[in-house]
């Protein structure tokens, strides 16, 4: 499911901007043709549809609305709680879970929410750790959840660079957390649900599936979904799943959801961001489609092959390749630190992180990989057969790093743009 660019100009679509601030109208056009022109290969980032775009922007948040839909502290939501209703009923059938609460304001807060649902201060929580493929929030300690409570965490393992389940129920079993979290931000493979939840039920652990990566991927039948295994589904909305910055709790118990409900409000937040509601129940109603589906095997085809390229360049890849939208590259045996290589690709039109490799002996402001995602490429419209020349894009790139050949860079960026400008960003109000 390629989606079709905004046809107006930027002046037409943000004419209201344009005239009460100039400044910051400018500032908005940057940003549009720098989306425009890069491969953005993020692997957390995505373009919206026009769609989602405009229920972003509408009158919707002018208004409070603390509570939930039937059950709340402020008059005139006779339109707010259908806009919650509806994003709440799309979420529950996409995901087939008992209970959505469309609430959090975004993966960290909802993330927290979870431990104030299930956890008191103190308790051992256990997730994946941080340089290993985790999350901030999934107990690393300098998160609040690894302050307030006591952060276990497991990794992979050093020769595959897959997480091995016995040794999560060693961990578990010993540690005997409340909650334990799966999922995290640079994790390759696909996810055992089915394991976790054994694992999860031997040791009395609430089990939280943190999907922000690959929502998208699960609702478009492209990796296993969580449900019914996981006792709480977490994402974020704007990754795969390609919808606003936001996120979602489900449950797969009402009882579960209850707790989480009394999490989010009044336990963590104030009024939901009723704009940001509404663009859910956009991306969720853009997802339920079929051509959604085509998109996340398109994601999932699109890494694949990009990894397959990367290896027959004599890259070194976390796990050995992919299952999912993303690649780990450990540049160890290429001898140009990570950071180093994400700068100089981004001076060539190719926007990436930096990012921690397993056991990595360097810092993680500054350590010895790439991270590379195929969500916002493929929402373009790039397919398999562009990845030779992404991987060969890359190579030169990171070969430029370590040569300080800043020319090779301009090459490389000029052609990125040329491709670019024949896949018009979607949402853009670019010509
Ligand atoms: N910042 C997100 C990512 O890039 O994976 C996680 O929160």
């Amino acid at each position: 499911m390629t989606l079709s660019p905004s046809p107006t100009s930027h002046a037409l679509s943000h004419p209201a901007l344009a005239e009460g601030d100039p400044e910051l109208a400018a500032l908005v056009e940057a940003e549009e043709q720098l989306q425009a022109d890069t491969l953005r290969m993020i692997a957390s980032e995505n373009y919206v549809s026009a769609a989602v775009l405009e229920a972003s922007g509408t009158v919707l948040q002018n208004k409070y609305s603390e509570g939930y839909p039937g059950r709340r502290y402020y008059e005139g939501q006779q339109v707010i709680d259908r806009v919650e209703r509806l994003a709440g009923d799309r979420a529950k059938e996409l995901f087939r879970t008992a209970h959505a609460n469309v609430q959090p304001y975004s993966g960290s807060p909802a993330n927290l929410a979870v431990y104030l649902a299930f956890a008191e201060p103190g308790d051992t929580v256990m997730g994946m750790s941080l340089p290993m493929g985790g999350h901030l929030t999934h107990g690393w300690g300098v998160s609040a959840t690894g302050k307030w409570f006591r952060g276990v965490q497991y990794g992979v393992r050093r020769d595959t660079g897959r997480v091995d389940l016995d040794e999560v129920r060693d961990l578990a079993l010993r540690e005997r957390p409340r909650v334990i979290f799966c999922g995290g931000t640079a994790l390759p493979r696909t996810i055992d649900f089915e394991g976790f939840a054994g694992i999860a039920r031997e040791a009395g652990a609430v089990l939280v599936a943190d999907i922000s990566h690959i929502a998208g991927l699960v609702v478009g039948g492209a990796h296993p979904s969580p449900v019914p295994h996981a006792d709480v589904v977490s994402t974020t909305t704007h990754k795969t799943l390609r919808g606003p910055r936001g996120a979602m709790l489900m449950a797969t118990t009402a009882e579960h959801g209850k707790a989480i409900d009394k999490a989010v409000f009044p336990g963590l937040q104030g009024g939901p961001h009723n704009q940001t509601t509404a663009a859910i129940a956009v991306a969720l109603h853009e997802a339920a489609r079929p051509s959604f589906r085509d998109y996340a095997h398109a994601v999932v085809a699109n890494a694949r092959a990009l990894a397959d390229e990367l290896l027959a360049r004599g890259y070194d890849l976390v796990s050995g390749g992919t299952d999912n939208h993303l690649v780990l590259i450990d540049l160890t045996s290429k001898d140009v630190p990570g950071r180093q290589a994400a700068k100089a690709l981004d001076r060539a039109g190719i926007v990436a992180n930096s990012n921690t490799v397993p056991y990595d002996p360097r810092k993680p402001f500054d350590p010895s990989g790439i991270r590379l995602g195929t969500p916002a490429l493929t929402s373009r419209g790039l397919g398999t057969e562009h990845m030779p020349t992404v991987a060969a894009w890359i190579d030169r790139g990171v070969t430029a790093a370590r040569t300080g050949d800043e020319e090779a860079l301009e090459v490389v960026r000029a052609e990125v743009a040329e491709l670019m400008a024949r896949f018009p960003a979607p949402g853009l109000g670019l010509k």
